[in-house]
């Protein structure tokens, strides 16, 4: 558990600058009600926001050639809590967290689910792991795993799917997230058909074990761990599964996994129109799946896919995509990208918000191409912050979260609190 923020520190920071943002939400306020729009309307809709964590996000990631551990990084599930815990009290955006099985996996699930509850957390969606051999495990996933040749390797990953359903229900979890890497990596190496329909099979083993108010989320990947032919590579494939499976099944689009200048928004604009689009991995990047920061290197690909988002609530008041942070931080305090994160995103929900859907379809309709562009320029260039701040504000949270969390001194007395372990890893990728 973290003190630090327990002794009136956010309340103190929040003081300090709690005048420079009234005055920065007042005159946007007048903007936005020259433009039509009411602050108030969009603040209260900031506050509803929510992304949930990756348990394995806070500790350093790692590319396939090293890992550089920062320090006083968490050493085990509750470490990692602990580490959201704090994300949450600072952004007030991050309520869940998304664990993955076996890195996660509890001694106790009750133990764990109660000590979530106490630091304010609950558990979003869990994740199986059949990318890799786990210790002591009897078939390898060398060749595949819900699609591998070998019969008993299925099984094996069908039932390990099936144990992370059980530790989700025992925690309160509500879905499922299965991404295979299974794929090929020479023309010939598999028969492409024959691979996918080992897949399904398998899959109708998991989807059979789910409850029923539970989802599973099929997360396609262009490439990577295969590099010649990944069975679930994209949308489409992704669709077809979940069509086939039936309606607890539905795809999650991880921004990260798709070939550069895919148009995203597009995917997440048909998978809506079809009720299949259950949730995100957000992140970002500029080559593959990069895992950076959130918005950090294309946020108007990132609004445009919330402004998909905001077309399809307007049509479906019941429209609720599960969001979720999925990034690996290697040069930055993996505490501080997952705020800044969870802040890009929700800049990114509410800069939708204010997209005049009216004026849109109007320009639309008269096919002027140039006004409707600017239509989205204009929502997609305000500068929302004074809203997150509020928000911010009035949740409890931190007008600035990462000043807050560096003048805390949380990093360094985590430090001390976890000294560093030879080769420890905490997410298991490296
Ligand atoms: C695969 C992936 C998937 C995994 C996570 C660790 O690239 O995006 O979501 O579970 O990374
Ligand atoms: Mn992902
Ligand atoms: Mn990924």
């Amino acid at each position: 558990m973290n003190k630090l923020f327990d002794r009136g520190q956010v309340e103190q920071h929040n003081a300090a600058l709690s005048a420079d943002i009234n005055a920065d939400f007042e005159a946007l306020g007048g903007m936005l009600a020259r433009r039509g729009q009411d602050i108030e309307k969009l603040t209260a809709l900031a506050q509803t926001f929510a992304v949930a964590l990756p348990s394995w996000g806070v500790g350093t990631g790692g590319t396939r050639f090293a890992r550089f551990p920062g320090k006083g990084e968490p050493r085990n599930v509750f470490e990692k809590l602990d580490d959201c815990a704090v994300i949450h009290r600072l952004t007030g955006v991050t309520p869940a967290v998304s664990l993955h099985f076996p890195w996660d996996k509890p001694t106790d699930a009750n133990e764990l689910r109660e000590y979530a509850a106490k630091l304010g957390l609950g558990f979003d969606s869990v994740n199986s792991n059949t990318f890799q051999d786990q210790a002591g495990q009897a078939h390898t996933y060398k060749y595949g795993s819900l699609t591998a040749q070998d019969a008993a390797a299925r099984a094996q990953a069908v039932a390990h799917n099936i144990e992370c359903i059980e530790i989700g229900k025992a925690l309160g979890s509500k879905g499922l997230t299965v991404w295979v890497g299974d794929g090929s990596n020479f023309p010939g190496q598999q028969n492409l058909r024959g691979a996918l329909e080992r897949y399904l099979d398998s899959m109708r083993g998991i989807y059979a074990a789910l409850p029923e108010d539970w989802l599973m989320y099929i997360e396609h990947k262009l490439f990577e761990p295969a590099f010649y032919a990944t069975t679930i590579a994209d949308w489409g494939t992704s669709f077809a599964c979940a069509t086939e499976l039936g309606p607890k099944a539905k795809c999650l689009v991880d921004l990260g996994h798709h070939a550069p200048n895919t148009n995203i928004e597009m995917i997440v604009a048909r998978l809506a129109q079809f009720g299949k689009l259950g949730g995100f991995h957000f992140n970002d990047s500029k080559y593959g799946d990069d895992d950076l920061d959130s918005g950090s290197i294309n946020p108007f690909q990132l609004f445009l896919i919330f402004n998909e988002l905001a077309d399809a609530s307007g049509r479906d008041a019941a429209f609720k995509p599960s969001y979720m942070l999925d990034q690996s931080h290697n040069v930055t305090d993996p505490i501080e990208s997952l705020m800044n994160s969870a802040v890009e995103v929700q800049r990114a929900f509410v800069q939708s918000a204010l997209v005049d859907r009216a004026t849109l379809a109007h320009y639309q309709g008269q096919n002027d191409a140039l006004q409707a562009a600017q239509a989205l320029k204009h929502a997609f260039r305000t500068d929302v912050s004074p809203i997150l701040a509020m928000a911010r504000l009035r949740s409890g949270a931190a007008a600035d979260p990462v000043a807050c969390y560096r003048a805390s001194g949380y990093r360094m007395a985590q430090a001390e609190l976890r000294p560093a372990r030879a080769g420890a890893s905490s997410s298991g990728i490296v």
